[in-house]
């Protein structure tokens, strides 16, 4: 399954979900193959649950024509060779990357993927870090077979007019053929057709259609009653014959709208009851099969949350397709945590960083739960060199979408120089964690970083999240003395963290950190038991630690 959706009724797409040869490129099984399922984390299979390098993955496919192979996740650097020969390169493990070959003969080919999770000198992003970095084709993979001029991507951006719903359809058609050729296009929406004015799509180049429509009798995509519909566009080359090709895309009729220091989704104030949720599990990795997703997501709504945050990379699209349908608000965030201004530096970090935001974006675009996209957690927003990097992020983000606010959580409390980039403020703080025993809840948020803010920064007035907040627990250390990592401790700081957020009027809202327990690099074995980021409401495997009741009373009194 590579979507929560079928994307396609007349292009032929072939999910290669199954098993693959895999065999690794060093190490003691480095001269034996092995059956490894597709999508997965390496680190599933006992031999490799703590291999960091490089392994070969190989499926045999028989197919003909243009051939378009999409890999929604590889982690974390991809070479792609087709009949031994490479056609893709792909650096990030989160973000969907294709290629095209054109036309292949009628024969089995060869497909083969070097995969790479080691923390080389070329990886900027992907380093030691307090989540893990996992090995593998850790999300779907699938090909499609094309005509020349075909369907790139199709984007919805939904509006009010004169209190009337209107919506911009982007549609980007690449002609890989040796001939220009005239494109027609129709898109329609539960029944209704819209039809764009043609144009020549020329040889090799990509053409972008782009017009508004009016959409009448539409119902609101809200979050309590979140309709979705889908919007199918149709690629024709000669007029009312058949359509060559097409891309089926689901949207939502809404608009997140900042009014002050409030956040509106449609007219509905929004305050945020959220989980950060590392995408990490105690058997599967990174690699969250479809159904432990929704598993998740139950435990969530249990505990009253409304929202995600993807910390910190962006996530699987099956995901999100789940939060739409279940209309679950998303902080989707481009891959970067806690990295210091040398880090900004590294000669690939810009590149990196660039090819994770537009590829996040330009695939998650029609997402209607994602409410806002964050970049750079906790890295150097209080030097010169760190601002004018998130100035160069943010101005990517709006060059690539205006419909969304956009945002970057801060550690850098009373010394942060970029609280005027971003459309919402919003903090990491964890009071009754990393400081000693706050005195009140005035402490507990954190209300002099908030006070701060409003008084000497270009945050003032502006909407307030605390990102994170939340406190560590190892599963089954209970104790009378309520010491720190039992779960009688991270019980009851979460109880004082979350009440003192949630009554803060001024506030718009909390992400607990977080959601799982999660693995973290070796390289942090010093600061976390069990190689492990212990704030888990739940631990690796989603056994309730005595802060789930805790959060689930809590979020559901406000
Ligand atoms: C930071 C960081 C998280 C996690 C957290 C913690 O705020 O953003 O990724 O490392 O601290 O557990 O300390």
């Amino acid at each position: 399954m590579i979507r929560g959706f079928m994307m396609h009724e007349i292009r032929k797409e072939v999910e290669l979900d199954g098993l693959w040869v895999f065999q690794p490129c060093e190490g003691e099984g480095k001269d034996k193959t092995y059956k490894m399922s597709v999508p997965s984390c390496w680190e599933s299979h006992p031999e490799f649950i703590n291999y960091r390098g490089k392994g070969y993955y190989k499926k045999e496919i028989q197919a003909k024509g243009n051939i378009r192979l999409v890999f929604k996740g590889v982690s974390h650097t991809a070479k792609v060779f087709w009949n031994g020969e490479i056609v893709a390169n792909h650096y990030n493990a989160y973000t969907p990357f294709e290629v095209v070959i054109r036309g292949a003969e009628d024969q089995k080919h060869e497909l083969m993927v070097e995969v790479d999770n080691s923390f080389t000198a070329e990886s900027s992003l992907h380093i030691p870090n307090d989540y893990h970095t996992y090995g593998g084709i850790i999300r779907p993979v699938a090909f499609q077979v094309i005509p020349d001029a075909y369907i790139q991507y199709v984007h919805f951006t939904p509006f009010k007019k004169n209190n009337q719903w209107h919506g911009k359809i982007e549609v980007a058609v690449e002609n890989i053929g040796e001939k220009d050729q005239l494109v027609y296009l129709k898109t329609c929406i539960s029944e209704m057709e819209y039809e764009f004015k043609e144009k020549i799509a020329i040889a090799g180049e990509t053409v972008l259609f782009s017009e508004e429509f009016e959409f009448k009798d539409v119902k609101n995509y809200e979050l309590e009653d979140p309709v979705l519909y889908l919007l199918k566009t149709n690629l024709y080359i000669e007029k009312d014959t058949k359509p060559v090709d097409d891309l089926i895309e689901r949207i939502g009729f809404r608009e997140i709208k900042i009014r002050g220091k409030d956040l509106y989704f449609n007219d509905t104030k929004v305050k945020i009851k959220g989980f950060n949720r590392h995408e990490d599990h105690g058997h599967f990795g990174s690699s969250i099969p479809y159904q432990a997703m929704m598993a998740d997501l139950h435990q969530i709504l249990d505990m009253g949350g409304n929202a995600i945050r993807t910390a910190h990379y962006p996530n699987d699209e099956r995901f999100l397709d789940l939060c739409d349908e279940l209309g679950i608000l998303v902080w989707e965030e481009s891959h970067a945590r806690g990295l210091s201004e040398e880090q900004m530096r590294h000669k690939n970090f810009d590149q990196q960083s660039e090819d994770s935001i537009r590829e996040m974006i330009m695939n998650h675009y029609n997402h209607p739960s994602i409410f806002v996209w964050g970049i750079l957690n906790e890295c150097a927003s209080y030097t010169r060199y760190g601002r004018e990097c998130y100035e160069k992020q943010f101005k990517q983000i709006k060059s690539l979408d205006q419909s969304r606010p956009t945002t970057f959580a801060s550690c850098h409390y009373h010394r942060d120089i970029c609280l005027d980039l971003p459309d919402i403020v919003s903090f990491n703080i964890y009071p009754g964690w990393y400081e000693q025993e706050p005195k009140g809840s005035e402490e507990f948020t954190n209300n002099e970083v908030y006070s701060w803010v409003q008084r000497a920064t270009e945050g003032k007035g502006k909407p307030y999240i605390i990102s994170e907040i939340g406190a560590g627990a190892i599963y089954g250390y209970r104790t009378m003395r309520k010491s720190k990592w039992s779960e009688e401790w991270q019980a009851e700081t979460l109880e004082r963290q979350l009440e003192a957020v949630l009554s803060h009027e001024e506030m718009t809202g909390v992400f607990v950190w977080q959601y799982c327990d999660c693995r973290v690099s070796d390289e942090w074995f010093y600061a976390r038991p069990r190689t492990m980021n212990n704030k888990g409401v739940v631990d690796e495997f989603r056994r309730p630690k005595m802060a789930y009741e805790v959060v689930k009373r809590i979020f559901h009194s406000y």
